[in-house]
């Protein structure tokens, strides 16, 4: 039997999570939900082997020097890896995991539910009834756009991508992708998908856009202001993804402006603060990202971190390593 590997988790996990890793490992652990300083966590990172952080913990060249060399392993918490700097961490000779599989279909279901909730005007029509707008039954009352038979253009046909078209082929949507190269061509058939090799010209002919690519220095803003401009104005966009991938400012004028329908959003660029535009509109459903938040999903992220942790322990190549640019 090998040593006890020691791992620092920087965040409160799932009870049996932690219990198992504390059965594993000598774990030490941040049983708080606030996330560590980033001195604190230099602090536990310093003397581990390995260390099990999540979002929200900047991760950056400056941090892996002051972690000092014992470090060997980033286990993330997460299937977004744009808080660790990968290449820094891969210079150092440090490997990066992920946990991209389990939380996909989740992650799905969740955009699916914007893709339905925003042009049928469900937390509208939720907020109406509450504040005793409804007034009765009439045939122009809450009218919303029909799902079926629209076009959705999903910029990323990844795992979350993936899961998201074949929920959006049930209710009759058809599938147009953007992506850095055109996907395996059997699930683009399986998806009936149609590769569009340039946003731009995607974005001008998508009633829907999800947004699901990583972000990273070269997704800052793909949906720019520009490119946001080409939407068509009764377009609206949905993203689960993150954040950053949107220039939010542009976004909430268009959207106050009436120069879009509408988006459903779960992450934002400057969270917990969504831009108070689209707080102030009605035609937006905007959620705490909290897209891959299910009980199942958050205990089998936990698993895929043990599970990475245990194979490079092992000596093994730990099946989700995120690789220095493709991240
Ligand atoms: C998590 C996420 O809430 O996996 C991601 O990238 O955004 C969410 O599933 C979070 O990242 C946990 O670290």
């Amino acid at each position: 039997t090998q040593a006890r590997l020691k791992v620092a988790v920087t965040r409160k996990l799932p009870d049996p999570v932690e219990a198992r890793m504390a059965e594993l490992f000598d774990a030490t652990f941040n049983f708080s939900d606030e996330p560590l300083s980033p001195a604190a966590l230099i602090e536990a990172a310093r003397g581990c082997d390995v260390l099990a952080p999540t979002l929200g913990d900047r991760l950056d060249a400056a941090f892996f020097d002051a972690a000092g060399d014992r470090l060997r392993l980033v286990a993330n918490f997460g299937a977004g890896v744009d808080h660790i700097d990968v290449a820094a961490a891969g210079a150092r000779g440090i490997t990066v995991t992920n946990t991209p599989s389990v939380l996909a279909e989740d992650a799905a279901d969740m955009a699916m539910a914007l893709i339905l909730a925003v042009p049928r005007r469900l937390v509208e029509g939720v907020k109406a009834l509450e504040e005793g707008r409804f007034q009765g039954w009439s045939p122009t009352w809450m009218l919303g756009r029909r799902v079926r038979g629209k076009k959705l253009g999903i910029i990323g046909l990844g795992r979350v991508g993936q899961a998201i078209a074949r929920r959006a082929r049930a209710f009759g949507l058809s599938i147009h992708y953007h992506n850095r190269a055109p996907i395996n061509p059997h699930v683009e058939e399986e998806l009936e998908a149609t590769y569009w090799e340039s946003l731009d010209q995607m974005l001008a002919r998508m009633d829907i856009v999800s947004v699901n690519c990583p972000h990273t220095p070269a997704t800052y803003h793909l949906l720019s202001r520009r490119r946001l401009e080409l939407l068509q104005p009764h377009a609206y966009v949905v993203n689960v993804s993150r954040g950053e991938i949107i220039d939010e400012a542009a976004l909430s004028d268009m959207i106050a402006d009436g120069r879009l329908a509408g988006a459903g959003l779960d992450v934002f660029e400057r969270e917990p603060q969504p831009n108070p535009k689209l707080m102030a509109a009605p035609n937006v459903v905007l959620l705490p990202h909290m897209a891959s938040a299910t009980v199942e999903s958050r205990i089998e992220m936990g698993e895929r971190v043990i599970i990475n942790i245990r194979m490079f322990a092992d000596g093994h190549k730990p099946p989700d390593r995120v690789i220095p640019g493709l991240d």
